[in-house]
């Protein structure tokens, strides 16, 4: 609820209310419950429609997954349940469906407090994404607390969203943005970060896994580190909620920003976690309906955390359909599907390294299911090209990752990734394409 909203109606549903509803009617995913062996992944697979289709006369298989996963039918249910039953402006009406718009919404917000075990709801404020979480930091928290000669440290790993805005905070108060570097695996070095820690660093800004490499980073040990130096930390959840069971109370991050379209949600919805503490002493980031308790010309007061941050009419429909794809990951476990994904890792990897001129790129120790490589002699457009003539999708490029490639000496590479509802077969596609791409070019 938005209990001290001004212009809020009265009825209040309470989450706990909308809690319910959900358990009565998001339908149990046919994913089997339960332990690994249980995993069954085809009956995941008959969970999301699109799987099913062709593409190009070719059955899809889809290894862009970094990019967006697909969304199960209970995700597009909810919908469309929404749309024709249930559509209302939320935190703003006494009408019933206001009402009921109202509670699924926060009842969302529950949902995701859960499902990374933050400690309050007022923790859990609604963005864009994860792009849209950091710019927030960037611009509420950092305008106030970033001075002149002040160090912001990020990691050589990082996705765009995760350098631009820090670089534009540091243009403007004159302050340095400062990079921990990577070795030839793709791992952040440790001492150097270390090294970078000053009594000027404000904030370490660092991705929970890479977009681009796969590299799982030791954020549990950077967070110590930073805090024992006296800096806050943000992490770059994009990459990590999908693929692994987060806690951020265990982690003790700052900030942890994610993108719903990444996890089997729609996109265009993600989420910023802040320690209370930190969100109630930011300023507004945006003005406007929502986020105030009274206007005047003279004076504007503003609402309590999270409503603060959450200006506008937000995005309802994508709110409720992240909390439908978060009961659906739950049911079937996010340790089985870590371990689903990881058992894909390793295949793939495999069988990647049997192809002639292939190098992948990124070989740390922990990675989530992520794998890019190089092949000899042909650019990553044309692999990407001729593998999605035969129905199998990647990524191609430089990832929004470009200083990353940089480091590498590449301007780009081909890119699969791994979902909750791959299969070692399309592991198998992947490098059957690939063999047809050899033939095409060698
Ligand atoms: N990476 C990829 O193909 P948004 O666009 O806000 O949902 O997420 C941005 C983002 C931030 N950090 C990391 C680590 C990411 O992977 C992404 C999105 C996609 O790799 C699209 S560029």
């Amino acid at each position: 609820m938005n209990p001290r909203s001004a212009d809020r109606g009265t009825a209040d549903r309470g989450p706990q209310t909308a809690d319910r509803r959900n358990a009565e009617e998001v339908p149990l995913p046919s994913a089997v419950r339960g332990p690994r062996s249980d995993y069954d992944v085809e009956r995941i697979r008959r969970d999301f429609p699109i799987l099913s289709r062709s593409i190009r006369g070719r059955k899809l298989v889809y290894l862009d997954n970094a990019a967006t996963t697909q969304k199960p039918q209970v995700v597009i249910d909810r919908l469309v349940r929404y749309y024709t039953e249930e559509n209302s402006n939320v935190h703003r009406g006494v009408h019933y469906l206001s009402e009921v718009a109202t509670a699924d919404y926060e009842a969302a917000r529950t949902t995701v407090k859960k499902f990374i075990n933050a400690r309050d709801e007022k923790e859990i404020v609604f963005t864009r994404g994860t792009t849209e979480a950091i710019n927030l930091v960037a611009q509420s928290w950092g305008r106030v607390n970033v001075r002149e000669g002040d160090e912001i440290l990020i990691t050589a790993i990082e996705h765009h969203s995760n350098i631009v805005p820090w670089q534009l905070l540091c243009e403007e108060k004159k302050a340095r943005l400062r990079v921990a570097p990577v070795d030839d695996d793709g791992d952040i070095i440790l001492d150097e970060l270390a090294r970078l820690l000053t009594p000027r660093t404000r904030l370490v800004a660092v991705g929970h896994a890479s977009n681009a490499l796969g590299t799982i980073n030791p954020i549990a040990e950077i967070i110590a580190m930073a805090h024992a130096n006296g800096s806050l930390v943000l992490v770059d959840g994009a990459q990590g909620v999908p693929h692994m069971s987060i806690d951020v109370q265990a982690l003790d991050c700052d900030f942890y920003a994610f993108s719903g379209h990444k996890v089997y949600a729609p996109t265009g919805i993600g989420a910023l976690y802040g320690k209370e503490s930190i969100l109630d002493a930011m300023p507004p980031w945006q003005g406007g309906g929502d986020m105030i308790l009274s206007v005047s010309f003279e004076k504007t007061t503003f609402n309590a955390l999270p409503y603060k941050f959450e200006a506008g009419t937000p995005n309802i429909e994508g709110v409720i359909g992240l909390a439908a794809a978060l009961d659906y990951v739950s049911l079937a476990g996010i340790e089985n599907i870590a371990a689903h994904e990881h058992d894909l890792l390793t295949y793939a990897t495999g069988r990647l390294r049997e192809v002639d001129g292939l190098r992948i790129i990124g070989t740390a120790k922990r990675k989530a299911a992520v794998i890019s490589f190089t092949l000899e002699g042909v650019h990553p457009h044309d692999i990407g090209t001729i593998l999605d003539r035969e129905g199998v999708a990647i990524r191609t490029g430089h990832h929004c990752a470009q200083p990353l490639m940089m480091r590498f000496n590449i301007p780009a590479t081909s890119r699969a990734s791994f979902a909750m509802y791959n299969t070692r077969a399309e592991a198998d596609a992947l490098i059957t394409g690939l063999h047809k791409v050899i033939e095409v070019f060698r």
